[in-house]
């Protein structure tokens, strides 16, 4: 089976899927070693890397660290066309369907049709729509995009099933890495409704009670970045946070 038919098969089966989303930035590279020890006993399926802005030397230079030290699926969650890497097991090929800008529509992917055909990577045409967070984050600044509103769920369930009319294979939901709101509950749960695609959630999530919610409400992968970022015992001591969000 390919990523995407795990995925699938995850979804038919109730499985949730959690991702670790790391960003070749942000590493601490005399550290990695250790961050792969703790990646390897986490409870986390899927490893994504990338991020709004990183060197392709970089971004191969720790998929081939990855490879080598865990065994979890290695998946490309690239900012642009630049973090392509024939390494990497599969690449999520974004388009940011909330956004209006062209460039992160079609442009891109043009730019990277032809390099991604010369690798053996599989690609994973993946809607990804940014909401609006209580913040600026970086999704927002790099890809000049404005999040769509929080409380406009129509509009953003309209969002998700054009997409997925498009043939996108995964929805994902973003706040932006570092959010501070995570993206709505009672959002997630109405897009994971009425499409019938895996809907991956990301963005501000910061305790394993939030993992918890979003898999309830729905999302099929749930994506963490800085909460591991900043805490690499994350999912040892998070068991004992209980924090409960009300939206
Ligand atoms: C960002 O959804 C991911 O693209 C993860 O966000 O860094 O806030 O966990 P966080």
């Amino acid at each position: 089976l390919n990523i995407h038919q795990q995925i699938l098969e995850a979804k038919s089966n109730e499985q949730k899927l959690l991702a670790i989303l790391l960003d070749p930035d942000k590493i601490e590279w005399e550290k990695l070693d250790d961050l792969l020890l703790k990646i390897n006993k986490s409870p986390a399926t899927h490893i994504f890397v990338g991020g709004s802005i990183v060197k392709a030397t970089i971004l191969e230079d720790l998929i081939t660290q990855l490879k080598q030290k865990t065994n979890l699926p290695v998946v490309i969650f690239p900012g642009d066309p630049s973090q392509i890497s024939p390494q990497a097991d599969a690449i999520l090929f974004l388009s940011l369907l909330s956004g209006r800008n062209p460039d992160y529509l079609i442009e891109y992917q043009v730019q990277a049709a032809p390099i991604l055909k010369k690798t053996n990577l599989e690609v994973i045409s993946t809607g990804y729509i940014l909401i609006e967070s209580g913040n600026e984050t970086a999704v927002a600044r790099v890809s000049k995009t404005k999040p769509l509103n929080r409380e406009n769920l129509d509009l953003v369930l309209a969002t998700a099933q054009a997409g997925e009319m498009l043939g996108n294979k995964l929805m994902y939901l973003e706040a932006g890495s570092g959010a501070k709101n995570a993206v709505p509950l009672k959002m997630i749960q109405l897009v994971a409704q009425n499409i019938r695609i895996p809907v991956i959630v990301g963005g501000g999530i910061t305790d394993l009670q939030g993992i918890q919610d979003a898999y309830n409400a729905g999302a099929d992968l749930v994506v963490i970045g800085t909460a591991f970022e900043n805490n690499s015992h994350f999912f040892e001591v998070a068991a004992n946070q209980k924090i409960t969000r009300n939206d």
